[in-house]
């Protein structure tokens, strides 16, 4: 793709609209726009961004058709070249027709998402924004468009960029070393904090890579996991959550075997709900089975809610540490106290508290999301990238504590810089590019 052509696409959905955009961005995006517009008062070429009225101007549209032209000047656009947009209304034989005007007068017709493609190109955007492009056109739900609005802003690459930065430095100075081949390796007191500090490094694109788990996550979703006693009430409260009858429900203790995911709305916020097998000591390999599916649901929670039937009391086992939770007391109808301050009281039976629980739910996953939720297909290129690093971060720790020379230390360090390179697209290759910019559509 030569990006000194210029290139025309229609920018509006196919079929009939109230309004239609036929797009142009390259050299010669203006002149070619103009030669389609006559507009209301002469127009010099415009210093900033502008927008004007007139006519279209093509020959055989007669009567002729009121239209605007906005012009862009290079670099600072979308695409960092020229842009020139023509909106009129959306009748797809006259956008026709003008995008074939165009294509006369020297335009090559754009290719899908090669808009966004030269925004990157050209350094306006990085990859991760580029797809974030394309998460915010294809969000189907607001936490999905959440999650492409901040990584639009740069949520995911400005951490990335850094930590690459970072390394960069390091294996500058662990090669400077080298070549002084008398002087000593990077002495004792730094390499234990550079350990410290290449597995807090691992830690942190960890908890990023669990966000990426996109096996179990096929909709990137936030996932709250209901854990609990055996009869507490987890299942009646996933129905009563989802407002329809998905898990069976009995006074038998015991009755969740598997698990069971299904999305929910919360306040706005879509959630997969997950409900599993009640807490207990085992006893057969079924059960033992349903214990294991349970913990491993509880270890990937965004929001573990934290169930016990009214009235609260001491627990005959622990929850997981370390991820965030909700402590709801269930069956409240049945209870004779009032719901302590901190626990959020519910009713299946009666519906009370249900409100409340998803109110909860959707705050504490708003609170907790602080930036790393990302949109689906920057999960799926970057999975394997992450991962690569991680593992060349954990490489490179143990290397320094067993005393390895620079070299080796060094070694793993490059790696990690490249793969995290691969994901803000500091290190590009071709496949990747095709990758993201072909599930884009033309226009765009
Ligand atoms: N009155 C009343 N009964 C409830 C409520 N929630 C659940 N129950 C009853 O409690 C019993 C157990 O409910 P389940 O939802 O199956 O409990 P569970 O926590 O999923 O139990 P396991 O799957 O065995 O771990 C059933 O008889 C339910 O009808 C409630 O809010 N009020
Ligand atoms: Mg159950």
């Amino acid at each position: 793709m030569d990006i000194l052509e210029t290139i025309a696409a229609i920018a509006t959905p196919p079929g009939p609209s109230a309004r239609g955009i036929v797009r142009l961005s390259g050299p010669r995006a203006w002149p070619i726009a103009m030669e389609t517009f006559q507009p209301d008062r002469p127009w010099p070429w415009p210093r900033f961004p502008e927008i004007r009225s007139g006519e279209l101007a093509i020959d055989g549209l007669a009567p002729r058709l009121r239209a605007m032209v906005a012009l862009w000047p290079a670099p600072r656009t979308y695409t960092g070249q020229a842009i020139a947009e023509i909106h009129l209304v959306g009748s797809p034989p006259i956008l026709d027709l003008l995008l074939s005007h165009g294509l006369a007068r020297g335009a090559r017709p754009a290719e899908p998402g090669e808009f966004t493609l030269r925004g990157f190109l050209s350094g306006r955007i990085d990859l991760t924004r580029a797809e974030a492009v394309l998460g915010v056109i294809e969000a189907t739900s607001a936490s999905q468009l959440d999650a492409a609005l901040q990584q639009l802003a740069g949520g995911l690459s400005g951490p990335i960029l850094a930590l690459r930065d970072r390394l960069l430095d390091v294996v500058a100075g662990l090669e400077a070393s080298l070549d002084f081949v008398d002087e000593p390796d990077v002495d004792p007191v730094e390499r234990s904090a550079l350990t410290a500090e290449l597995d807090r490094a691992a830690d942190h694109l960890t908890d990023l890579a669990r966000r990426l788990d996109d096996r179990n996550r096929p909709e990137g979703y936030p996932r709250v996991v209901l854990v609990g006693p055996p009869n507490a009430g987890k299942s009646r409260l996933f129905n009563a959550v989802l407002g329809r009858d998905r898990a069976i429900v009995s006074p038998m203790a015991g009755t969740t075997r598997d698990y069971l995911t299904a999305l929910a709305d919360c306040d706005g916020l879509t959630v997969e709900v997950v409900d599993t097998a009640g807490i207990e000591e085992t006893t057969g390999t079924l059960e033992s089975r349903a214990q294991e599916h349970r913990a491993r649901q509880a270890d990937r929670a965004d929001l573990l809610l934290d169930c016990w039937p009214a009235p609260w009391g001491a627990r005959p086992f622990s929850i997981p540490d370390g991820r965030p939770r909700l402590h709801v007391e269930t069956r409240i109808d049945e209870a004779d106290r009032l719901v302590a301050s901190d626990k959020i009281g519910t009713s299946s039976k009666t519906g009370e508290g249900l409100a409340d629980l998803k109110t909860a739910i959707a705050r504490a996953i708003r609170l907790g999301d602080s930036g790393a939720n990302l949109p689906i297909g920057t999960a799926a290129r970057c999975r394997g990238s992450l991962l690569a690093a991680i593992e060349a971060l954990r490489s490179g720790s143990e290397s320094i504590q067993l005393g390895a020379g620079d070299e080796l230390i060094a070694f793993d360090l490059r790696l990690a810089v490249e793969e995290l390179g691969k994901v803000v697209g500091a290190v590009v290759t071709d496949d990747i590019l095709d990758r993201i910019f072909r599930r884009f559509c033309i226009g765009k």
